[in-house]
């Protein structure tokens, strides 16, 4: 295994915004951001607004933001709010980039918004050890039958890097997913609570593996796992504020129209996502965006606290 903090010095394709470049040199707490998100998880103007609004959460809070993407062929660790506007208005005529699309957008010297996955192998190459995002992806239901499992999870089991989530949404297979992590050595965290989060809505049928309830007890364990030399990341599940969760009744109509039409429309492979999430938000009106920004900003601050006690425990 790598070193964990891997020197900038070695990457040649990544740039390092130099807000980012000084956290990382003065051992300040850092939290990566994902640019999927922005791109394809949300429309304008919301985007950008809510893009920026997590960044000025996690400086409120203590910690420093990095908001990640490849600009014209370039990896970024920290983007310019211009960079933020280009993929926000661009939308899904930019690529969505994972793991696998990451050396075809850098090769062909073009812009890509980086998933979950894509995200944390950028992170970690520029030694950022927590990342907040919406939700993760997971095992889509019927994956028995399409093979659909984000590559968001196999990333998690090889990539030391915490993500803070609010679960992941009820379009996939929770239960399958939590047995996926399990197989591949995730553990799934929840945060003040017993419950894996299901985005919308505070629970779901499924308990994490482990509660913890202070940023400071998820810190030890990151660092526990990670000096000991194990890999890959984990899972903090952080539930949605009680005022801005949603009526699961509505949720769960809307979650079925549009499994119902991805399977109709016969869309597949890396569409299927970013098509689910457009019409879960068309069929639940503004109030899902609302929720779900208010979700990411709740997931920004946690984030902050867990990159200040985890570097508290790395200077020492
Ligand atoms: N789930 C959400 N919001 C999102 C995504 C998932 O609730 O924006 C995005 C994330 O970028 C995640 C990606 O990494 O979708 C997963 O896509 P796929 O299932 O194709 O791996
Ligand atoms: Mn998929």
């Amino acid at each position: 295994m790598k070193p964990l903090n891997a020197s900038a010095v070695t990457q040649p394709y990544l740039d390092i915004h130099p807000e980012v470049a000084q956290a990382l040199a003065g051992h300040q707490p850092l939290v990566a951001l994902e640019s999927t998100i922005i791109s394809h998880g949300m429309p304008y103007p919301q985007n950008v607004a809510t893009a920026l609004r997590v960044e000025a959460e996690v400086r409120q809070h203590g910690a420093v933001p990095a908001t990640i993407a490849i600009v014209n062929g370039r990896l970024k660790a920290g983007l310019t709010e211009a960079e933020i506007e280009i993929l926000g208005t661009s939308g899904r005529s930019v690529s969505k980039v994972s793991r696998r699309d990451i050396p075809f957008i850098v090769a062909g010297g073009t812009t890509g918004a980086t998933t979950v996955a894509a995200t944390m192998v950028i992170a970690a190459m520029a030694g950022i050890r927590v990342f907040a995002t919406g939700g993760i992806g997971g095992v889509h239901r019927g994956a028995q039958h399409s093979f659909d499992v984000s590559a968001d999870l196999q990333e998690l089991a090889q990539t030391p890097v915490a993500v803070v989530c609010a679960g992941a949404k009820s379009i996939l297979d929770l239960g399958l997913t939590l047995e996926y992590l399990e197989t591949h050595g995730v553990p799934v965290v929840g945060y003040c609570t017993p419950w894996l989060p299901a985005f919308f809505t505070r629970d779901s049928a499924f308990k994490v593996d482990y509660q913890l309830d202070t940023a400071q007890a998820i810190a030890e364990v990151m660092h526990a796992k990670w000096s000991m030399g194990l890999h890959g990341g984990l899972v903090v599940a952080n539930p949605i504020p009680e005022a801005s969760a949603m009526p699961r009744a509505v949720i769960d109509a809307a979650v079925e129209q549009a499994l119902h039409e991805v399977q109709a429309q016969g869309i597949g492979g890396k569409e299927s996502t970013p098509f689910l999430l457009a019409r879960v938000c068309e069929l639940t009106g503004g109030d899902s965006l609302t929720a779900n920004i208010e979700l990411v900003l709740n997931n920004a601050r946690l984030a902050a606290a867990i990159a200040s006690a985890y570097q508290c425990l790395v200077r020492q």
